[in-house]
């Protein structure tokens, strides 16, 4: 404890007693006061000012004001915590879980206690060895780690120039902002998004580039928000844990897995190791890594087999009786039969034995549709074509290659189990939640799809204590903060409303079958292009070096021969890709960089040794606006230091997983330096205006062509001086929210600093039609009631949920039904195959150096093993480990349990400066996206923001060596 006060010392000291207006006598109270009578005791010829221990102890207890307060580095999908915050001496002194979170109503648990290790030891990153308080121009080479501190005028100065610099040189797709996570909040996300609105920035996506996206759900549904609350499993009889670990990723909400098994429901974890969630779980289901696919599909066979299909729910919900032609593999369209339209498809009509059109307008069927048999059809053209219902097809499928033993083999899955757990499922209310790690595998599109099969065949979804994730997401408070042009007082919301309104209705004008839910996708893709958001793996391929990593003949699906190249050469000649998805455009080079909240030297998978060597040699300008000095603010020309939690107003994120908002208050002033992200970027904005001015340019030309004037976005970002600080916009947000009803009506700024929290009362917009459930705060929430319930269809190309992908490009993969298929060999031919997580002390790398945090663990990178791999190969728990591919090493410290499966290797990450040599193993992933994720030119298959595009973000399954370092 001692350090620990030394440390928190000279870190106030080192702050500038100045510049917060502290001298070191009156900081010294704010010290760890048991700590400095410590100090004085040991003090030569000092009296001791305690009589007996307990004093010390009771010295830790007191302080003069307690706010509330919460952690914004997006504990995806929840993170909504309320803590108090105790504040001493003008220093966060110690927070705690508030515990007051009530439940829904009086039949289901609450979600207390809320809060974890991590938020709990927040306080001790402010005062950390990390933290930056200035801002920091780089004196040496990039990463050298030589910093000169300068002023806020010359660094917004000398980034204001780079700015207008790349616009002279290479337009406005010479500014790039690296889309932001939500870590420092949705106010200071909203910023740097309207920020690429203002400057018609090139934006690559965040969700995808994290491979947080559902490419299995919007290949199926349309959509992927369709989050259940986390009380939901209470009504669930089999729950399903796939590509997740509760207990480190979600430990607010782990205890409703135990709540759930005292209900009686059993709950199922599908991973290759034995996980830290196991001891919530009844069952261990040992896929082999990548392998889910494989599992669900023998459990579909068994549902077949065994006659348990629910078989009105798959001809109503479902493309399974939709008729599809022998010869093509195409489904059987109007086009084909009567030169109607191409998107009108057909049953085979049980009691007629005749075709019947399949509504495009609502899935109500007065009717019964055959699911298996086949018939001949006439086409227009005179042809003579057999066509089978999709149902029949993949009974032949299943029966083929995934009867329980097949499907053990592949997927490692005991027989026994697929078949008792087929049956299971079929019988009982099933629910899953598939965590993020699904969109970090290659085929984790296949998995998803396998999966949404097996819950189509058993009728789960729609109805209470089913659903398969726990993300849907109200995001208003974002969207028409980035894009409202004047404030909600001054009919700012009404005006977007009005446009979204337009939009939408000239869609629902052009096809009077189509749904809101389908409107409100083409609206939502169009906001996507003002926004400036691109699909990142494009702009990893053609600017940061990625292009032979994805283009390498070993990364060719084996059954297609194609590699990323051949298929975005043909997508962009069929102009599924078009200009502005395209930026920055092939003959521009993009010139400033800005991160905020964002570490992609940590995450890149492979970026570490990429960006340094490809990417970063184009910038003239790289800059962060940071809280910490995290690896990728170490490469930076200049950091701007920002404002942490409790040094700024904020809320958190809500989602349907926690549906709350917790307020973040300002418990103290920012220290040093530091300033809140919104008020950074207006300033950053008034520079660009004043040095434009001073350099005799007006304007640029947006890449629409358009002229914008550098004197008018100080304005126009503030909205004319409304919003300059973090409570402005907060006040903003919370009209927005209380506007649409997602916080209750008239709700204020007032109430919600005196509640903490407040439950979400509603959704509204996208997530709300993503769900298609309206939100019920006195209930548990699930999704997709409105489908099963209204009848209403889904935004896919057969408008049902669609199991059979009749795309040129999945025929061609044979992916058109859901299939087991191995990864390509990512890393090179080698023995280990790797996986990975986020880890227990930190979510994402805020805390990953937190020093109570490093107590709880081994201090520095480790990997996980088998032992009994580890016997084999001489290594010994606590060995240093060599880890190797083609790609790059690393070296880590190794862990040796028999819970890991034997071949596979874990490594939860860290922080790339805790790798010896700053080798992180990080380097040894490519990412690569999986190139079938780049069609278009059917429904489903679009990119809007957060949504769809190959996700340069594959990390599990890649191949690697270990050996014990020499
Ligand atoms: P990101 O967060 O956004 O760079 O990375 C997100 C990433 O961790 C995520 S969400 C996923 S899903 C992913 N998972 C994953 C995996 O499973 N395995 C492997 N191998 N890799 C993976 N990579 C990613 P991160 O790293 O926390 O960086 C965010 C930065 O924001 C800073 N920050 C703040 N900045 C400002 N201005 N203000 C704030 O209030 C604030 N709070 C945090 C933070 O210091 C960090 O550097």
């Amino acid at each position: 404890m001692l350090g620990n006060s030394l440390r928190r010392r000279d870190f106030l000291i080192h702050s500038g007693a100045g510049a917060l207006a502290l001298s070191l006598p009156s900081l010294a109270p704010g010290l760890n006061q048991a700590e400095r009578l410590l100090e004085d005791a040991f003090k030569p010829g000092a009296e001791p000012k305690y009589a007996i221990w307990e004093d010390l102890y009771r010295m830790n207890w007191t302080w003069d004001k307690t706010t509330f307060g919460s952690h914004l580095n997006i504990c995806w999908p929840v993170g909504c915590c309320l803590f108090h915050v105790y504040v001493r001496n003008g220093i966060v002194w110690r927070e705690e879980q508030a515990a007051r979170t009530k439940s829904c109503n009086p039949d289901y648990p609450d979600y207390n206690p809320m809060g974890c290790q991590k938020g709990a030891a927040f306080n001790n990153n402010l005062y950390g060895d990390e933290r930056v308080l200035y801002p920091l121009k780089r004196a040496g080479e990039r990463g050298e780690g030589k910093w000169q501190r300068i002023s806020w005028d010359q660094a917004l100065e000398e980034i204001a120039d780079s700015i207008i610099d790349a616009h002279l040189s290479d337009g406005s797709d010479g500014f790039v902002v690296d889309a932001p996570h939500h870590h420092c909040g949705s106010i200071g996300m909203s910023g740097a998004f309207r920020t690429s609105s203002l400057l018609d920035a090139v934006m690559p996506d965040i969700n995808i580039d994290i491979g947080d996206v559902y490419m299995g759900a919007l290949q199926t549904f349309g959509k992927m928000q369709s989050g259940y609350s986390a009380d939901n499993l209470m009504d669930a009889q089999l729950i399903f844990m796939m590509c997740s670990n509760w207990s480190y990723t979600y430990p607010s909400g782990y205890h409703f897995l135990t709540e759930a098994r005292y209900k009686g429901a059993e709950v199922a974890i599908v991973a290759p190791d034995y996980n830290p969630t196991m001891p919530a779980a009844d069952l261990h289901v040992p896929v082999k890594v990548g392998a889910d696919a494989a599992f669900w599909l023998g459990c579909c066979h068994v549902m077949i087999e065994e006659g348990l299909v629910h078989r009105d729910f798959v001809c109503e919900q479902t493309d399974l009786p939709l008729l599809v032609r022998d010869d093509t593999g195409k489904f059987l369209s109007a086009q084909d039969v009567d030169g109607g339209k191409a998107d009108q498809f057909y049953h085979l009509d049980a009691a007629t034995q005749e075709l019947h059109a399949a509504s495009r307008s609502t899935l109500a069927l007065d009717y019964q549709p055959q699911l298996e048999g086949h018939l001949e059809v006439l086409l227009k053209n005179g042809q003579r074509v057999r066509v089978r219902p999709v149902f029949d097809k993949l009974k032949t499928q299943l029966a083929r290659d995934y009867t329980p033993q097949q499907a053990a083999k592949k997927s490692g899955v005991p027989a026994s189990l697929i078949k008792e757990l087929g049956h299971k499922i079929a019988t009982k209310r099933t629910c899953t939640y598939i965590g993020f790690t699904v969109g970090k595998h290659y085929h984790g599109d296949l998995m998803e799809r396998a999966h949404h099969l097996a819950m189509a065949l058993s009728g789960n979804w729609g109805k209470p204590g089913t659903g398969y994730a726990i993300a849907a997401t109200p995001e208003e408070h974002i969207t028409y903060l980035v894009a409202m042009t004047k404030p909600a007082d001054q009919g700012g919301i009404d005006e977007m409303e009005e446009m979204e309104r337009i939009a939408q209705q000239s869609v629902l004008a052009a096809d009077p079958d189509a749904s809101d839910e389908m409107a409100n996708l083409v609206a939502t893709e169009s906001a996507t292009e003002l926004m400036g958001f691109v699909t990142p793996s494009l702009w990893l391929y053609n600017q940061a070096g990625y292009r032979p990593l994805y283009d390498h003949p070993s990364a060719a699906d084996p059954i297609t021969k194609k590699v990323y190249g051949d298929y975005l050469k043909e997508a962009i000649d069929k102009k599924w890709w078009v200009k502005d998805s395209l930026r920055p455009a092939a003959d521009k080079t993009p010139r400033v960089l800005m991160l905020i909240n964002h570490n992609p030297l940590r995450r890149k998978r492979g970026g570490m040794k990429m960006y340094p060597e490809h990417l970063f040699p184009k910038l003239k300008m790289l800059f962060t606006l940071e809280a910490r000095m995290s690896s990728s603010a170490m490469f930076c020309d200049i950091v701007l230091p920002c404002a942490w939690y409790y040094e700024k107003h904020e809320m958190t994120h809500a989602t349907t997983g926690n549906p709350f908002y917790t307020f973040v208050d300002r418990a103290v002033a920012p220290p040093g330096e530091c300033k809140e992200e919104w008020t950074v970027i207006a300033l950053l904005m008034k520079k660009l205006g004043e040095r434009a001015a001073a350099r005799g340019i007006q304007d640029f030309t947006d890449h629409f062509g358009m002229k914008r004037r550098y004197g008018d976005l100080h304005d126009a970002y503030t909205m004319k001086g409304h919003l300059v600080t973090n409570e402005d916009c907060l006040r903003e947000q919370i009209k927005i929210l209380s506007h649409f009803g997602v916080m209750p009506k008239d709700y204020t700024y007032e109430k919600f600093a005196k509640d903490g929290q407040v439950r979400v009362q509603g959704l509204t917009g996208r997530p709300l039609l993503a769900a298609a459930n309206a939100f019920d705060p006195t209930k548990p929430f699930y999704s997709f009631a409105w489908h099963v319930d209204k009848k209403k269809i889904y935004p896919t190309h057969t408008r049902r949920a669609q199991f059979y992908l009749d795309h040129d490009w999945y025929v061609e993969a044979q992916e058109a039904l859901p299939v087991h298929k191995a990864a390509p060999p990512m890393g090179g031919d080698y023995p280990f195959t790797l996986t990975g997580g986020h880890p227990r002390v930190s979510i994402h790398s805020v805390h990953l150096s937190n020093s109570f945090l490093s107590r709880l663990h081994r201090g520095q990178p480790v990997v996980h093993m088998n032992d009994e791999d580890a016997q084999r190969l001489g290594i010994k728990d606590g060995d240093e480990v060599e880890l190797f591919n083609d790609l790059g090493d690393s070296r880590l410290m190794a862990r040796t349990a028999a819970a890991v499966q034997p071949g596979q290797l874990i490594v939860y990450f860290w922080e790339t400066y805790q790798y010896k040599g700053w080798k992180p193993y990080d380097s040894l992933l490519i990412g690569l996206p999986k190139p079938l994720h780049l069609a278009g030119g059917y429904t489903q298959f679009r990119y809007y923001m957060m949504n769809g595009g190959p996700q340069p973000a594959t990390d599990r399954g890649v191949r690697a060596g270990i050996r014990k370092a020499a």
